[in-house]
Order: C-alpha cells, then structure tokens, then sequence
C-alpha cells in the first residue's frame, strides 16, 4: 500500500512540469486567444470557478485588471447560474474565463451554457481537452500535465494558475505586459529549482515544527493584490487537507477584528509582496508581538524581521509573474501538517473530485 499522501506528494513535487505544459499550451492557442479578446473587448468578462479554481479567478482577474487595462469581475459559477442579473447588465452578451482541473464540475458547465445562452463566448482553462466544459467552450485551453489522482487540486491549479498570467500577458500585449512576459518566459528555467527550494525550506526544522504544532487551532492567510487569491487557495488546502480552521484575508484587514484571535493558538502566514511589503510586514510583527506564530513568504528576507520563521523565494523574477512560486511552499505546509495530524491527504473528508449537481430549473 502507499504511503499516506503520496499522490499529493508527488503531484506537489511535479507541478514544474505542469507550469511549463500551461505555458506552451497558451503558446498553441495564442492567436485565437487573441482573437477572442478582441471581439469581446467592449463586453462584460467575467472570471469563474469552483472552489479551488474559483481561488485562482480571483488572482488572475486581479491580474487582468491591472495589465489587460480592462474591468473585470471573479465570481463563483454558481453566482452565473443562480443570479445572473446580479453580474450582467440586462442582454449584453459576456466573455467567461472559466478554470476546471475536470472540465464536469456542474456548476462550472452551468454557468458557461448560461453566458453562451445570452450571446456571449467562453474560454476554458482546463487539464482535460476532451470534457464537457472544455468540449462547449468556444476555445479551451488544455492543461493536461496538470492531471491529478488527488482530489485537493495543487500541481493542477499551479498549472491553470500559470495559463491565467500567460492569457492576461496576451491581453496586455508586449508594452504593458512587459515585466510579465519577461517573468514567464523564466518560468521553464525556474520552474523545478523553485520547487525543489520549496521543498528544502518546509524541511527546515523550525517550520516543520511551526506547522505540525497541535497546539495551533487556527491559520490566517495573508496575502493582498493577486495574492489574496493565492491566500484564499492556501487557506482551502489547510481547511481540505489537515482540518484546520483557516481564513484568508487581504493583508490590513487582519487588523480589523480577526486580530482579536492572535494568541498562541493562532498561526499567521503572510505572502508579502514588493509594494506594500513594509505596511504588511508591520502586520504579522504586531500578530507576533500578541503571541501569534508568524511565517513570510517574501522575495528577499527583509533585515530584522521579528519573525517565527521565513521563506525566502529568491526567484528574481518581477512581482507580476510570481505569484505560482508560493504555491508549492504553501501546499507542502498544509501537506506536512495533515500527515503530523494522522490524516491522509489523499483522501480528504467528504470531498469528491469534482462536484455533480442536478441543477434543473437553475442550469
Ligand atoms: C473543483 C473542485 C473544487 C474543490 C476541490 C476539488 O473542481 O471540486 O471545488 O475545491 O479542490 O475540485 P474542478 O471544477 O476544478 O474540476
């Protein structure tokens, strides 16, 4: 028999190989991605998914809005199924960007067939071409190293992950997406060094020791920007896979009430950023200085940092192209605790893969 977790393990430890995939499958599509763009230029876009992916439409609308220059809104499928007048002004047709690890999550299938009822197109970012969602849409963009057995998505959302920052550098185009462009075209170099840095830094003792304390009842995840949707993500994998209670927060708002729960019960892992890293790091050394357990995940380590502990990424990559670096960290943080509480995180508590749903009247 496998050892507890050793298809999330292993899927964790692969996710290179799955950046890289999501890259050239982008590449493929460019043109037509393009294209779609363009006709939909004046149109309402919308950014979808489910849970884990719904996580990731949250960074990459954040991410879309600052270099694709256009407005743009992440909500969860199930707000298009169920409230569709509450997203979409009456009769206009809209562009969807949907992520799917499965492509059959019903709600996600749901909320494509109601924008492509309404006139409008959808774009899918998926790991399986031939599936319901990525079969419909009027261009899918397919993944497939990002495949898993697991149910808790992690080598799969950092690969969709990447194709979201690859189709907003198209949409930003060489002159605004240019420190964009310049940070992915790195990834493939990057890619299996920056994991393989993960994975000697959630070995370090002292984080090792931080994470699999059963004393702390409750993990904050801070992250503002493109990362408060890479927080939402790390919350979810601890909730997902060591049954933990786990909030994610934009970084500031951590002071405003949740920090009445900063004790040593408490663990506050703050993803910090190069603008604003001042303002954040001022945020978890006031959660440590309350006896809270404070961890960064920061670029460079910053001189004197009151901290319980620090991953420092030293990717030298710009801000923009990033964010799929905290990843691996992260989800080997939460897969490490799992297995210091006895769990398998293999085999999470009531979750299935994907979701079906008979949706009727709604879909
Ligand atoms: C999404 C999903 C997530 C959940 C879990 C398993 O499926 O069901 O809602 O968080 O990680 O996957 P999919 O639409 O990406 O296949």
């Amino acid at each position: 028999m496998d050892a507890p977790g050793s298809s999330t393990r292993d899927e964790i430890l692969s996710q290179a190989a799955s950046w890289i995939g999501a890259l050239e499958a982008v590449r493929a599509q460019a043109d037509a991605i393009t294209d779609l763009l363009r006709r939909f230029s004046h149109a309402p876009l919308l950014l979808s998914g489910c849970g884990s992916p719904y996580y990731l439409s949250r960074s990459a609308a954040t991410l879309l809005r600052q270099y694709g220059q256009r407005f743009c809104l992440a909500t969860p499928a199930s707000e298009i199924v169920l409230h569709p007048d509450a997203l979409l002004p009456a009769g206009s047709p809209a562009l969807l960007l949907i992520f799917s690890r499965s492509g059959e999550t019903s709600e996600a299938v749901a909320a494509a067939r109601a924008v492509q009822a309404r006139g409008g197109a959808v774009l899918a970012v998926g790991c399986d071409a031939n599936t319901t969602l990525l079969r419909m849409a009027d261009l899918a963009v397919e993944v497939a190293a990002g495949r898993e057995r697991s149910v808790v998505q992690t080598r799969s959302f950092a690969g969709m992950l990447v194709a979201a920052q690859a189709i907003v550098a198209l949409a930003a185009g060489e002159q605004r997406g240019a420190d964009l462009l310049s940070g992915l075209a790195s990834l493939p170099d990057l890619a299996a060094v920056a994991v393989e840095r993960a994975r000697v830094a959630v070995a370090d003792a002292q984080l090792l020791h931080l994470v699999r304390d059963a004393s702390i009842e409750r993990i904050f995840v801070l992250g503002s920007g493109t990362r408060y949707g890479l927080a939402c993500e790390a919350a979810l994998k601890f909730k997902e896979m060591t049954l933990t209670n786990a909030e994610p927060l934009h970084v500031l708002e951590f002071r405003h009430g949740p920090m009445s729960l900063a004790d040593s019960r408490a663990l506050v892992i703050g993803l910090l950023g190069d603008a604003g890293a001042q303002a954040e790091l001022a945020v978890l050394q006031e959660a440590h200085g309350l006896g809270a357990r404070a961890v960064a995940l920061v670029e460079r380590a910053p001189a004197g940092a009151q901290l319980d502990a620090l991953v420092a990424l030293d990717s030298g990559l710009p801000e923009a192209a990033r964010d799929v670096l905290y990843l691996a960290p992260l989800q080997l943080m939460a897969f490490e605790r799992a297995i210091a509480r006895g769990l398998d995180p293999d085999s999470p508590r009531h979750l299935v893969p994907f979701v079906r749903l008979d949706l009727g009247q709604a879909s």
